[in-house]
């Protein structure tokens, strides 16, 4: 059990906890929302959250990242969005470190509205598609090269390449018995990888959320309009094609990614959806290279969460949260299944 009342004493001056409850499906961090009595009688709400420090290893680089986005977006007269806001504790860090090294933070929390829970409509998908657009366009004058990169080589697919290739060899817990034929689905990947590298050295570097799925956007709930977009530990500098690949990857299938593989089908009005709004929001900033490949983006998102997974299955689940033995596996299949299907589309 946390000491939400310890927590939030760093941060805020507060009467009673009236309400406190885990939140979010994340595989890396351990989200609350937290209802306040507060000194004047009023009620407020916050979103605590536990930030993954083993995931994150320079938390406070990646706060630094957020105050400064936040920052520039707020000063943007013209973005639509609301911004959860991060709240510095009484002694003005970003972070509060508590006697086990968890490292906890605030941010205001956005009422009235809700984050999609399984399939998501393509009314819905074109408003979320059309906000991380609107995101994007509103840090394209962000000074890029100010952004800490918070997990280093992200998406640098050919490290992850080089990393899986080590595990292969080593085989240090016996497991790439257990997962052949997904192995060797990895191996055929080279080609597109490659083309991926090539292609990324050409594009241009911008300010990317890297985490673009339906559940890091707040709708209204009355008018299901996209209030904000959130999530952001994994802001830093790259290409749009992981921003819109990771889309395609999270809302054109019809099922979750750890759903068998068997079950997927492709929603094609989706994947429509997905180009209208973003594109909608990013005309004219998007050069035609960019516009060119924003499909590719999905076939290399999909392809690399493939590896990513497997990577993590042959290591022992040590990164993705896993709630049965073969999680990570069943993940690699679905992933490499939706990447197969993508392909013919
Ligand atoms: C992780 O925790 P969550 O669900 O927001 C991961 C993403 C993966 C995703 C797959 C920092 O995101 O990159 O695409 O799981 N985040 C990090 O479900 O690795
Ligand atoms: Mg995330």
């Amino acid at each position: 059990m946390i000491q939400v009342d310890t927590l939030l004493n760093e941060f805020v001056a507060f009467e009673k906890v009236l309400e406190s409850q885990e939140i979010g499906n994340g595989n890396i961090n351990d989200t609350y929302r937290v209802v306040l009595l507060m000194p004047n009688g009023n009620t407020a709400e916050y979103i605590l959250q536990r930030l993954n420090h083993q995931v994150f290893a320079k938390p406070f680089q990646l706060m630094h990242n957020q105050v400064s986005v936040a920052k520039h977006l707020r000063q943007n007269k013209r973005y639509p969005l609301q911004i959860a806001e991060p709240i510095p504790t009484f002694k003005q860090n970003w972070l509060h470190v508590d006697a086990s090294g968890n490292h906890w933070r605030l941010f205001s929390y956005i009422g009235n509205s809700f984050t999609p829970e399984g399939l998501v409509d393509p009314a819905c998908v074109r408003e979320a598609a059309h906000a991380y657009g609107t995101f994007a366009l509103a840090l394209s004058d962000f000074p890029v090269e100010l952004l800490h990169e918070t997990i280093e080589g992200f998406h640098d697919t050919d490290r992850r390449w080089n990393q899986f290739m080590e595990i292969l060899k080593y085989d240090k817990l016996g497991r790439t018995n257990l997962a052949k034929p997904e192995i060797e689905s990895i191996l055929a990947l080279k080609p597109l990888f490659d083309q991926i590298s090539k292609l990324k050295k050409t594009l241009p570097v911008r300010v990317t959320h890297n985490d673009t799925k339906a559940g890091n956007i707040l709708f209204d709930r009355i008018t299901h309009k996209a209030l904000a977009v959130i999530d952001w530990d994994t802001i830093m500098p790259g290409t749009v094609l992981s921003d819109f690949g990771d889309m395609v990857r999270t809302f054109v299938p019809n099922m979750p990614e750890d759903a068998p593989a068997s079950e997927i089908t492709l929603r094609k009005d989706v994947l429509n959806a997905l180009l209208e709004g973003y594109c909608e929001a990013t005309s004219g900033f998007l050069n035609s290279a960019e516009e060119e490949h924003l499909f590719l983006g999905g076939l290399w998102m999909t392809g690399e969460q493939a590896m990513r997974f497997l990577t993590d299955f042959l290591e022992g689940d040590v990164y993705f949260k896993t709630t049965q033995p073969m999680h990570n596996l069943q993940r690699t299949r679905n992933q490499l299944r939706l990447l197969d299907m993508l392909q013919t589309l």
